[in-house]
């Protein structure tokens, strides 16, 4: 078996056995979106996301840190690096489920309940279009939903931040055009709801990183998405049809109950529990 099949087939083994036979709504508060009893919150992104300017942790943690203190009972897996592009992340991710070049990044993503997507802000210094970057940010969505769900059957939520504003020339207006984009094309299926930009330019420190107490904000942002916007996007992307607590997709084939009746077998229990 080559590097890639064993990736795959241990990725498929792992969502297996980590599925138990209890219900799937929230973990601590988060949606389990793909019923596997943990709640997983990947963050792909930026020096943002690694935490740069965050000096109140030694650079490194920002928002994903403090949202991660916030909800301890689910898992932040921070995916954030230092000038990250889109273009180039597109192939990470196809050298990633190909079995190559970051394994963790397969393996996460494959195991993430949501995805949520920080970046774009570097692509300005390839001086094209924002609408250039608005295209390679959904053909990233598309290209991890589509492999995801070839390997678990099960597509993952895709979040799709509007950017922390910047205080450099050019990249300042470059950054606000990328965000009304972002805004403007936002849908159930593919939120970019998620306001970053509502952080003040007097909480960053240089021209693009907060200092710790704009990280702060942006985990407060976080946070209250985690826990309010999040959940009416998870009902939407996976029906819960006779509000059971299992969705629909999982019934029949993991539960062997029926998606349109709350208790399949009459014994005066809903199915979910
Ligand atoms: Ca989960
Ligand atoms: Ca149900
Ligand atoms: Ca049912």
């Amino acid at each position: 078996m080559d590097r890639s099949s064993l990736l795959l087939a241990s990725l498929v083994a792992l969502m297996g056995l980590t599925a138990p036979a209890t219900a799937c709504p929230k973990v601590g508060g988060i949606p389990d979106l793909n019923c596997d009893g943990a709640a997983k919150v990947l963050i792909l992104g930026d020096s943002l996301v690694y935490g740069i300017g965050d000096t109140a942790n030694g650079n490194k943690g920002g928002y994903v840190l403090r949202a991660a203190r916030a909800f301890p009972s689910a898992t932040f897996l921070n995916h954030g690096i230092g000038g990250r592009r889109v273009s180039r992340t597109i192939t990470d991710i196809e050298v990633a489920f190909a079995g190559a070049g970051d394994s963790n990044l397969a393996v996460d993503l494959a195991e993430a309940d949501v995805i949520f997507f920080d970046f774009g802000r570097n692509d300005w210094w390839e001086r094209k279009p924002a609408i250039a970057t608005w295209r390679n940010l959904k053909r990233a969505r598309e290209l991890i939903q589509s492999n995801v769900t070839r390997i678990t059957g099960h597509t993952p939520l895709v979040v799709t931040a509007q950017m922390a504003l910047a205080n450099r020339t050019g990249q300042g207006t470059w950054v606000v055009e990328l965000n009304t984009l972002l805004a403007q094309k936002s849908t159930s299926s593919a939120p970019a709801d998620l306001r970053f930009n509502a952080l003040s330019k007097k909480l960053l420190g240089d021209q693009v990183h907060p200092i710790s107490k704009g990280y702060t904000v942006l985990a407060k942002i976080f946070s209250n998405y985690l826990s309010s916007t999040l959940p009416k996007h998870a009902a939407q992307f996976r029906k819960d049809s006779d509000s059971d607590g299992l969705y629909d997709e999982y019934e029949r084939e993991r539960f062997g109950t029926d998606p349109s009746v709350a208790d399949t077998d009459g014994d005066g229990i809903r199915d979910g529990e």
